[in-house]
């Protein structure tokens, strides 16, 4: 298989990603959560532009936008490309913005030098993949897969209490339940729902947000497998007093046993070592004020490993050691799970297309296991999928200092270029 050489105007991508940056909401980096106005206008501006650029556009009834360009076979599976609109708060340009400006980019490109091809070929830019504004994440990829079916939008708030059925009717998505129901609704009345089950193969262009690129030296990484994750809520409960009146020896605090939680994680986690992560990255007290000892407390955990079995046994052993802390203390638990997703091995052929075409286009490479979750992991059980890295500055990431230079962009862009043109234009 010989590739023709790709040289894909990385400019017409670099300059996508600065206009999508642009829709934020104000405050350092990029903040652009599911269904707030600066996620909305840019899903539409990006469907301005794939409508400028020749696809056929579509929004989903969740919002992921589609820009697609038809292969001369109707009835071979979807080749999809593409990554998250929404960013974390305060997150970067790169993350998820960054698979969507190349597939964009892709698409143009290969049909202005090839044509038609055989097999449809689409961008899409999913809603959410975060979880940074409801308490649940892959929201986009995880509706076109059968992750959910739509119930969960009138079950799932955010933090203010706006759940995710009224969060998108505020955007003009999906009016009711019935609008965002399972395939055999969709079937019935013909109404446009998220599942799909027409997709051939997913590639994913990420920046890497670690390391281990950079370290090495390395142009591009090839994704072996995506960490499993389970993402929890716990709430403690003790009793609200007064600061000044309440001994230390008769207090039920709260956050002083949550405090105790988190550090026996911390340590727990360090113990069971790489590459087991384990995160709190959100935490509240009520009532949240200088003279009153906390009643309750809520926090979020984040963890993941590469291998299912230690990631069950890490988090089994945690929640029933959290348990005896809170024994200890008198106080009590609630966990809610939020995710709990199994790690995901990307397609072995996929990625050997992928190592030979970085061979031809003269990069170096490695293949590696991603830490962060990523959309493809959601299509890695569904069709043959793959995700290629390339290097992040000082393996910063979810943070304004993200950064990748135009020339690592521009070599993952002429990579995912010459993958595409693999699987939708060439006779299998
Ligand atoms: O949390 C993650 O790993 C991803 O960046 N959403
Ligand atoms: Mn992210
Ligand atoms: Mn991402």
């Amino acid at each position: 298989m010989n590739a023709p050489a790709m040289k894909v105007p990385a400019q017409q991508m670099l300059d996508l990603l600065e206009e999508l940056a642009v829709f934020s909401a104000p405050g350092p980096g990029v903040s652009r959560l599911l269904y707030t106005p600066e996620w909305l206008k840019a899903q539409r501006f990006l469907q301005e532009r794939m409508a400028a650029l020749g696809m056929k556009v579509r929004t989903d009834g969740v919002g992921n936008v589609y820009g697609r360009i038809t292969g001369s076979q109707p009835a071979a599976k979807v080749i999809l490309t593409g990554s998250h609109m929404d960013t974390v708060l305060n997150g970067g340009k790169y993350d998820g913005a960054y698979g969507i400006a190349a597939a964009v980019t892709a698409l143009h490109y290969l049909r202005q030098h090839f044509g038609q091809p055989l097999r449809t070929v689409e961008a899409v830019a999913f809603c959410e993949e975060e979880g940074s504004r409801f308490p649940l994440a892959y929201w986009g990829s995880g509706n076109v897969t059968g992750l959910y079916d739509g119930s969960e939008a009138d079950s799932c708030a955010d933090s203010a209490g706006v759940t995710i059925a009224s969060a998108m009717a505020a955007c003009g998505l999906a009016g009711g339940p019935e609008d965002r129901g399972s395939a055999a609704v969709a079937d019935s009345a013909g109404r446009d729902i998220p599942l799909r089950e027409d997709i051939g193969a997913f590639v994913e262009l990420h920046i890497e947000q670690g390391i281990v690129l950079e370290q090495a030296g390395l142009e591009i990484g090839i994704v072996e497998a995506i960490a499993g994750q389970r993402r929890y809520s716990v709430k403690v409960a003790g009793s609200t007093n007064h600061a000044g009146t309440t001994p230390m020896g008769l207090r039920r605090d709260a956050l002083a046993g949550a405090a105790e939680l988190l550090l026996a994680m911390e340590q727990a986690a360090a113990a069971a070592g790489d590459p087991l992560v384990a995160t709190c990255g959100k935490l509240e007290a009520v009532p949240g004020t200088p003279n009153v000892i906390p009643g309750e407390v809520e926090f979020t955990l984040d963890i993941r490993h590469s291998e299912a079995v230690a990631l069950e046994h890490f988090c089994s052993r945690l929640l029933a050691a959290f348990e005896g802390i809170a024994a200890k203390r008198g106080l009590t638990l609630q966990f809610t799970v939020n995710l709990a997703t199994s790690p995901a091995p990307m397609n072995t052929g996929l990625n050997q297309q992928l190592e030979h075409i970085a061979r031809q286009q003269g990069r170096s490479f490695r293949s590696m296991v991603s830490g962060a979750g990523h959309d493809a992991q959601l299509f890695a059980p569904v069709c043959p999928t793959s995700m290629i890295f390339v290097p992040s500055r000082a393996g910063i990431s979810h943070s304004p200092e993200e950064y990748s230079s135009p020339d690592e962009l521009a070599a993952g862009l002429n990579l995912l270029t010459a993958i595409l043109y693999e699987l939708a234009y060439k006779e299998s």
